[in-house]
């Protein structure tokens, strides 16, 4: 069992401290157990520098090791083998992003196509904007005859196309023309993720900046493409957000309730599941079996989902999921693709807990297997709830621990919502970025990674950005962080600069957004978009930066290269399996800032990572002849 000291080295959060505590207590292998017994790492994989892409291989490439080992196999030196490496980590990221867009899409063809029941169009306003955006004629058109038009133009994005994903004509004109002058310009979403693994085979792209500038393709692919596409058609579907109150941390637990954790990142099946647990009948059964009613909670980007829509509670982040279930409270954790980690279902075994999974692409041994289709979701759902309802009898109260209060936050910025509080149009923001009492926006993204403190980077780099005046936007696990730590409520105002602090009044908004789950990064490069098109700049030259302090997964590593790639300086808390090639490093660190006018920063202290993006957001607002 870890120490109490300890303990408080792995998070500074009670719920943690308290679950870890409880964990070693009843003998629950967790994440961080796992990290010391993989560590250390190989020191090979950890720059980047093994191969196993053919079988004339494995190979262990020793740049300066002398000639004996400086070349794989084939040849392949210590830059093509980080290069093709990181090349397919970021194509692995985009396609996860996308292909969850793409399960979006296809519930938005079913719908058009009168194939589901399930599911509707919540947000018939948006539907047409984003059809007229895109060039869709609209007039004499029902509504699912605008859902599948749009459904099939989005299709096209994933395809053969050799022209550009539909929404990268949402960024600046002069975006364009250096991802054209690069050859950057991302095509179809599919295409690029597969001619990364195609370049990358080997004897194929052997140039190592040219696989970047493609993997630098392929995040744009993501971003602007099935990201953005995942995002939009998420609000069609579900409702654009627009600020709801609710509450984080595992102390939206209800002792007395049948608690349904919902983990992954679609909200196909959240919100189905969300949908059965308030159907009267269900509650009723809920009640037959003791419990005072149902109480549906989030776990990682598809509790994002549930809570900027439906304001249902945030049990907790990345870290949070094998912790959550050591409470003994949970009757199910249901889970559909992406960060789920397969630990979850040994954790469930050490209580009465029901693993659920419910996608054919994401199926773990052990679990219980539901597949959700658009066609059955509904129905799946209640038998899934019931499922947990009956679970409930088996609780055991003597293990049942609900460590912590929760905290209150404030959810639900999306774009429209941004726009809604500033009177409709980038204005006023523009106006305070120009006078300094916003003195820039830094997107604070991503997730946790065991090799850092839980939380300990979100956290402190807000709350240095906030002093700063600079204004926060999260998404994905940091915004868990983000409200533990109370920075989610207008309140959170007396914490930032005084310039920060005035607009945030005047709004009534906190001074960190939560603007959404992963995907919803793409509001992020939207709102970018729409700032730097108002003010008739780039994207770079706004004062704006993107942070990623505990990134883990490829995911993340498609998102900050397609920041990156649209103009935002991106800082890193770790490095990505890079460092074995100085060329590849120093083209991150300095040379992509030639190329994009932008570039990576990597630097695990929150207070020196605040320092740099403090940096650069002077130099930007001195370059536009603002004050620093
Ligand atoms: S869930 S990708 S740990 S943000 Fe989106 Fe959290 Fe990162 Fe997964």
């Amino acid at each position: 069992m870890a120490k109490e000291r300890e303990i408080q080295d792995l998070s500074p959060w009670e719920d943690a401290q308290k679950m870890i505590a409880k964990a070693g207590r009843e003998g629950v292998n967790l994440i961080w157990d796992r990290l010391k017994d993989q560590t250390p790492h190989c020191t090979f994989c950890e720059q980047g520098l093994t191969c196993s892409k053919c079988v004339m291989g494995p190979c262990r490439i020793n740049p300066g090791g002398g000639p004996k080992k400086k070349y794989g196999v084939c040849g392949a030196d210590g830059d093509l083998t980080v290069a093709r490496n990181f090349g397919r980590f970021v194509a692995a990221g985009a396609a996860a992003h996308s292909d969850h867009g793409r399960d979006l899409l296809e519930t938005l063809a079913a719908i058009g196509d009168g194939k589901t029941t399930d599911y509707g169009i919540r947000d018939e306003a948006k539907l047409e904007r984003i059809c007229t955006e895109l060039g869709i004629e609209v007039e004499g058109l029902s509504v699912r005859e605008r859902a599948k038009a749009l459904a099939d133009l989005f299709f096209e994005d994933y395809g053969c196309r050799s022209n550009n994903v539909a929404f990268s004509g949402r960024a600046p004109q002069k975006r364009r023309d250096i991802w054209a002058r690069t050859g950057c310009s991302p095509r179809g979403i599919d295409r690029e993720c597969v001619e990364m693994l195609h370049r990358t085979h080997m004897g194929v792209d052997c140039d190592p900046v040219s696989i970047c500038l493609h993997a630098s393709r392929t995040a744009l692919a993501d971003g602007w493409g099935g990201s953005m596409i995942a995002t939009e058609v998420s609000d069609i579907i579900f409702g654009t957000p627009k600020p709801v109150k609710s509450m984080v941390n595992l102390g939206v637990l209800k002792e007395d309730q049948v608690n349904i954790l919902v983990h992954g990142h679609s909200p196909i099946v959240s919100e189905m599941i969300l949908a059965a647990a308030r159907e009267p009948e269900i509650l009723a059964k809920a009640k037959e079996a003791g419990a005072a009613g149902i109480n549906i909670a989030g776990l990682c980007c598809t509790g994002n989902e549930l809570l900027m829509r439906q304001g249902v509670p945030m049990a907790g982040n990345h870290l949070m999921t094998e912790l959550a279930i050591v409470t003994g409270a949970v009757e199910m954790v249901i889970v559909d693709y992406q960060c789920i980690m397969p630990s979850l279902v040994n954790v469930a075994g050490c209580y009465h807990t029901k693993f659920v999974s419910t996608s054919d692409k994401a199926k773990f041994p052990g679990g219980i297997h539901m597949e959700f289709h658009y066609n059955n979701a509904r129905e799946k759902a209640r038998e899934a709830v019931l499922m947990a309802v009956e679970a409930f009898t088996r609780r055991d109260p003597a293990k049942v621990e609900i460590p912590s209060k929760p905290m209150s936050i404030t959810s639900g910025f999306s774009n429209e919502a941004i726009l809604g509080a500033l009177g409709g149009t980038p204005e006023p923001l523009i106006q305070a970025l120009q006078a300094g009492k916003v003195r820039g926006v830094v997107g604070i993204v991503g997730c946790n990674n065991p090799k850092l403190k839980h939380d300990h980077v979100h956290v402190n780099l807000a709350r240095e950005l906030m002093k700063r005046d600079i204004l926060v936007l999260a998404t994905g696990c940091a915004t868990v962080a983000m409200g533990k730590a109370g920075f989610l409520e207008p309140e959170a105002a007396s914490q930032a600069g005084a310039g920060l602090a005035e607009v945030c009044r005047a709004l009534g908004i906190p001074p960190v957004l939560h603007v959404g789950s992963c995907v919803d990064n793409s509001r992020i490069l939207h709102l970018c978009a729409v700032l730097a098109n108002y003010a008739g700049l780039d994207i770079s030259d706004l004062p704006v930066a993107a942070s990623a302090p505990e990134w883990y997964s490829e995911k993340a590593a498609a998102i900050g290269l397609y920041a990156v790639a649209s103009g935002v300086y991106t800082h890193l808390g770790l490095p990505p399996h890079i460092l074995g090639s100085s060329m590849i490093t120093s083209l991150a660190l300095k040379g992509l800032d030639d190329v994009f006018g932008a570039c990576f920063a990597v630097e695990s202290g929150p207070l020196q990572a605040a320092e740099l993006i403090d940096e650069r957001i002077k130099a930007k607002r001195l370059a536009l002849g603002w004050s620093a």
